[in-house]
């Protein structure tokens, strides 16, 4: 499917992501209270990262191929938070001095930065497992929906995800990558966790996994998963801090791999622009496919 012009697209994309994010932060807003005189820092650094604004891409596609498979989005926003949860658990971590090191996330100060490395660290640990329980209990789907999801979360997030990733990661901060290698680290870090969005979607809609329904959504989302990392990676040597709302440049900083690392500016836009209009016609056919269609054009072009 041709983008012959993004502009039609940005407006319902814009839309979509305000509609879905109003819905999840509604809920993160319940999670957690005040607290007492000893743990209130805890969940006050949880909520300062929970509801620091971020784009909420991953919520929007779990509810997104929900309402696309005709399921109530109602039950699929307990999914759509968690994803949030662990994402967001994946960033204050990714921000530690024994990671990026980084100062600047979502516009604000990092969360160590505000209430130091040890609180940062439970905060991150706190929400990564309560995201597992707030599967669990969405009893709005039945078990054997839940235990699918718990199973591809754990998978989608853990030493065979995004943690494997990350170590690919930091591997290649040493190391020269192979082209293969760095796909394997996107696909990981990055794409793993937009690719179990899209099946937490469809399971809420009644799909499991071999469905014609859950391998057009893992197909659309393995796609703009790694859309998404390189232009991730196109951002951090052409954007700025200001328009990111996180540091940019560290990739440099820091001697990783990136798609850069293997091709120019221009190819890579053009293998984004393409891996993007074969991810649309992953989901085109289906009726009511305009919402992630904008969804996927947006992405491609993205600017923070
Ligand atoms: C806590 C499970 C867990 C893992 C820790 C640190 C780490 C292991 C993994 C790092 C994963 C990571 C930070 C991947 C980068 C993914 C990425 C492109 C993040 C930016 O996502 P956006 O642009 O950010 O969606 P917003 O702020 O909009 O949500």
């Amino acid at each position: 499917m041709k983008i012959n012009n993004i502009d039609q697209y940005r407006d319902l994309a814009a839309k979509v992501l305000k509609e879905d994010a109003a819905a999840v932060e509604a809920l993160l807003e319940s999670m957690y209270k005040n607290g007492e005189r000893s743990d209130a820092h805890l969940y006050e650094s949880e909520r300062y990262s929970l509801l620091a604004g971020g784009k909420r891409v991953r919520p929007a596609l779990v509810l997104e191929f929900c309402r696309l498979f005709g399921g109530n989005t109602e039950d699929a926003l307990p999914f759509a938070v968690a994803v949030e949860m662990i994402h967001t658990s994946s960033l204050i971590h990714d921000d530690l001095p024994c990671m990026d090191d980084d100062d600047l996330r979502r516009g604000r100060p990092t969360n160590h930065k505000v209430y130091g490395e040890a609180v940062a660290l439970l905060a991150g640990d706190g929400m990564l497992m309560d995201a597992f329980g707030v599967v669990a209990g969405n009893t709005r789907v039945p078990p054997e929906v839940r235990a699918d999801a718990v199973q591809l979360l754990s998978l989608a997030s853990g030493s065979f995800g995004m943690v494997r990733g990350q170590i690919i990661d930091m591997f290649g901060e040493t190391h020269a990558l192979s082209e293969e290698e760095l796909l394997t680290l996107h696909n990981n870090k990055t794409g793993a966790l937009i690719r179990v969005s899209a099946q937490l979607g469809c399971l809420a809609a009644g799909y499991r996994k071999g469905s014609a329904e859950m391998t057009a959504a893992e197909h659309y989302a393995d796609k703009i998963g790694l859309v998404f990392q390189i232009i991730d990676d196109l951002l951090d040597v052409t954007s700025s801090a200001e328009v990111m709302g996180k540091s940019v440049g560290g990739d440099a900083t820091h001697h990783k791999n990136t798609y850069l690392t293997f091709h120019a500016i221009e190819e890579a836009e053009m293998i984004a622009e393409r891996l993007t209009e074969e991810a649309l016609d992953e989901i085109s056919a289906f009726a009511n496919a305009e919402r992630l269609v904008a969804l996927g054009a947006y992405l491609a072009v993205r600017k923070h």
